[in-house]
């Protein structure tokens, strides 16, 4: 091995940008739509097809390809010993209309680090991990996260096994029919010991744009609850029902909503962030008073403290409103903020300098991310940190989400960097 670099630093000379372009775009056609975004929600068709892509991908250079009970895919790099491995990747499913770099990104890079290795012919004392996590978005079956969170902790999978999409198809049974489709990979265990674990992501946030940065040294994730809301009053005639004799569902979630709104414009200053992102009508007909309002709330802060608040405050809302029906609420996803270890980031922020300053795009900026991800799971079971690149605009969650080429490949040097150092450890 070449004496004068260090085996991370021919590793990160070595990513190649157009092979990660090129991967990038080659995924994003599993789900491709029209406007640029991508359609590929979890364990769908589109989403068994994109695996069968990466296994083949990750099978021609030279992994051993592995699944476990929550459909998790693994596609490792051997290493020199048999040392618990470095884990880097992220998720492949999208939102129902997503963009083709949330989570992606994350993915494509770890494999396009294991091909610079092989290219560089470095061998690592760790085997290196590239995992591809079972439903991350949560807005197919919720919460988010199902597939590291059950690796981290096996006890939640038969509750996450229970919960029913918008078809009435359970996540067991989409895990199940995802497992026969990849009866050709060998299965492990939950929880396997992990040495430590990177994850490489967009932003999707306007915070490294604003700054002028290439690179983002994500410090921890803001804390995340999301609820139900459940409005029940009775469904009427539209012309004949006179207003003051109405049970009317949707007068009531629209009531309890704006309070909800006005709590959180009077929050500023904590930066709590509330989206009402799903509503259920029924039973959704122009003439007929609606008898069952559902929406859910996401509700994000930096200080934990402030969503117990707002979780007192939604109690009260619900339950002293003056109306005939029956309104309640259930908290369906609950994460505390993650912190990164401090021996993490100072890894992290040597990375993104070294590929930062041979770019000539300067000093990475520290963060928190907006967004939660798999790594606040993974930071529950071993040192975990987060590299971030721009989002155009901060869109995500978008079509329309995009993120300067030069940039993700700055990205990606940075996490080759990290990933060898790791894996000689
Ligand atoms: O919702 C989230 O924060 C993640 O992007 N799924
Ligand atoms: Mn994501
Ligand atoms: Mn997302
Ligand atoms: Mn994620």
């Amino acid at each position: 091995q070449d004496a004068s670099i260090s085996p991370a630093e021919k590793t990160q000379d070595s990513i190649n940008n157009e092979r990660l372009q090129n991967a990038i775009a080659a995924l994003a056609a599993f789900g491709g739509r029209d406007d640029g975004g991508v359609a590929r929600e979890t364990l769908t068709q589109i989403d068994l097809d994109a695996r069968r892509h990466l296994i083949a991908t990750a099978r021609a250079l030279g992994c051993e390809v592995e699944t476990d009970d929550c459909a998790n895919l693994f596609f490792r790099r051997l290493g020199t010993t048999d040392l618990p491995p470095v884990l880097t990747g992220s998720h492949a499913d999208t939102q129902p209309v997503g963009g083709k770099l949330d989570g992606a990104y994350g993915v494509l890079a770890g494999l396009e680090v294991i091909a610079a290795l092989n290219d560089a012919g470095i061998t690592t004392r760790r085997a290196i991990e590239v995992v591809a996590w079972t439903n991350e978005e949560g807005s197919r079956f919720g919460p988010g996260a199902m597939g590291s969170s059950a690796f981290v902790d096996p006890s939640r999978l038969p509750a996450y096994r229970e919960v029913r999409d918008g078809d009435n198809i359970t996540f067991g049974e989409a895990v199940d029919a995802a497992l026969l489709a990849s009866a050709d990979v060998s299965r492990r265990p939950l929880a396997l010991p992990i040495a430590s674990c990177v994850e490489l992501h967009i932003e999707q946030g306007p915070v490294l744009e604003r700054a002028h940065a290439a690179l983002g040294v994500v410090t921890g994730i803001q804390s995340v609850r999301w609820y139900k809301v459940e409005c029940i009053g009775m469904a009427a005639h539209a012309g004949t029902t006179p207003m003051d004799e109405r049970s009317d569902a949707m007068m009531a979630a629209v009531a309890i909503a704006q309070q909800l709104y006005v709590y959180a414009a009077k929050q500023a200053a904590s930066n709590l962030r509330l989206t009402l992102g799903r509503w259920q009508v029924g039973p959704n007909s122009v003439n007929t008073i609606p008898g069952k309002v559902d929406f859910t709330i996401d509700v994000r802060c930096v200080d934990a403290d402030v969503l117990e608040r707002f979780e007192q405050f939604l109690a009260e809302i619900t339950t002293s409103h003056q109306w005939r029906g029956n309104i309640s609420f259930d908290c369906f996803f609950s994460r505390p903020p993650t912190h990164f270890p401090a021996d993490m980031l100072s890894l992290i922020e040597r990375a993104c300098m070294r590929a930062g300053h041979q770019a000539k795009r300067g000093d990475p900026q520290k963060l928190t991310s907006g967004a939660f991800h798999d790594a606040m799971y993974l930071a529950e079971h071993c040192p975990t940190a987060m590299i971030f690149v721009p989002s155009k605009g901060g869109i995500s969650h978008n079509a329309a989400e995009e993120t300067a080429p030069e940039d993700l490949y700055l990205g990606v040097q940075a996490l080759a960097y990290t990933l060898v150092e790791l894996a000689n450890r």
